[in-house]
């Protein structure tokens, strides 16, 4: 394989080289994680046990919004503070196939040669237990390299993106001009999980009508004392990505204030272990089934002589008296 002399298979060994700012383990790391590859647990459990802890943004919004401009932004602003960060792309599509992934590359690639920038991306398909169990696992391990900042940019807005949405400590909505009217914001349920509003392409005509919409929706909320900003931005001239960093560190204070930070994280910590729970019961059906001779419960779901759910019931009381 591509592995470097040196660069051991070991977990315990790429845990700590990672820690000690080494990018190839941390990066061979992430790919044995995702893919669940041998020595995945051990290293997770390490890394886990390592983390120094991150502030975690998300950034989502439709295709082409301008997520990425804005995250190339964000790392530049960050650096100028002599911030580490770490940026997590989740891709619709393969990292082969899609044009998002080298699109991603590309606009990014100014911090490619900067040692405190590390940026992967990851395919939301093909994953064991899909994109909301992969993403945690290499969210744990950029934590465990000990980088302060995270951005995890999601395309879309649809369950997989609310789920992330929890990954993170806050989160940013990318719209653009003319997308238009509250209901619609409304419908694709982003209102609940923005913290922060960006109406990209501020270039463009309808501004105004799209900040107005997105304020009213925004202001029927009263139920908690953070109201969502809506800021505008011209990400590919830069513009407004001051300001939107100065927005993500204020939600972050507010966090902190009202003790919410400390809330998220253990919710977050408790999703993932429902999450990790149901990849864990989902690989022992696929055991189960996999076993079953042809004679045994699965033949007479098949054949129809009983029905699937009564089945299910009856494999996992009998798991249940195999391994009590
Ligand atoms: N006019 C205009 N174009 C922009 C602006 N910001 C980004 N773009 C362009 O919009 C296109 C998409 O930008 P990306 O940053 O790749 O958008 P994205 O949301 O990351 O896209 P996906 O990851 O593919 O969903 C690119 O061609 C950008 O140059 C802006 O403020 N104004
Ligand atoms: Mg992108």
């Amino acid at each position: 394989m591509l592995a470097p002399v040196g660069l051991s298979a070991d977990p315990a060994a790429l845990v700590a080289a990672a820690g000690a700012g080494d990018r190839r383990a941390l990066a061979r790391l992430i790919t044995i994680v995702e893919d669940d590859r041998p020595g995945a647990l051990e290293a997770l459990s390490l890394a886990d046990r390592s983390s120094r802890g991150a502030s975690r943004m998300g950034i989502t919004g439709a295709p082409g919004a301008g997520k990425s401009t804005i995250t190339d932004g964000l790392i530049s602003a960050i650096r100028r503070t002599g911030t580490d960060v770490a940026v997590l792309a989740v891709d619709p599509t393969s990292p082969f196939s899609g044009g998002a992934v080298l699109g991603d590359r590309v606009r990014m690639q100014d911090h490619v040669s900067d040692g405190g920038v590390f940026i992967r991306s990851m395919a939301s398909r093909g994953h064991l237990g899909g994109l909301s169990a992969a993403a945690p696992k290499a969210l744990t391990m950029l934590e465990a390299a000990g980088f302060p900042e995270i951005i995890v940019e999601t395309v879309g807005v649809g369950q997989d993106e609310v789920e992330i949405a929890e990954a993170a400590d806050t989160t940013v909505v990318v719209l653009n001009p003319g997308w238009g009217d509250g209901i619609q914001a409304a419908k694709a349920g982003i209102l609940e999980i923005g913290d922060v509003f960006v109406v990209n392409k501020a270039d463009r005509p309808g501004v105004r009508d799209t900040v107005a919409d997105l304020q009213g929706m925004l202001a029927m909320d009263e139920q908690t004392r953070w109201t969502p900003p809506v800021l505008t931005t011209v990400a590919h001239a830069g513009e407004g990505i001051d300001e939107l960093w100065g927005e993500v560190q204020r939600h972050r204070a507010y966090l902190i204030e009202e003790g919410l930070l400390q809330a998220r994280r253990r919710a977050r910590r408790r999703g993932e272990l429902e999450t990790a729970l149901v990849a864990a019961f989902r690989r022992s059906a696929r055991r189960v089934l996999a076993a079953d001779d042809g004679d045994g419960v699965a033949a007479l779901v098949e054949s129809g002589e009983m029905d699937p759910w009564t089945a299910a019931e009856l494999i996992l009381s009998r798991e249940r008296a195999s391994s009590g």
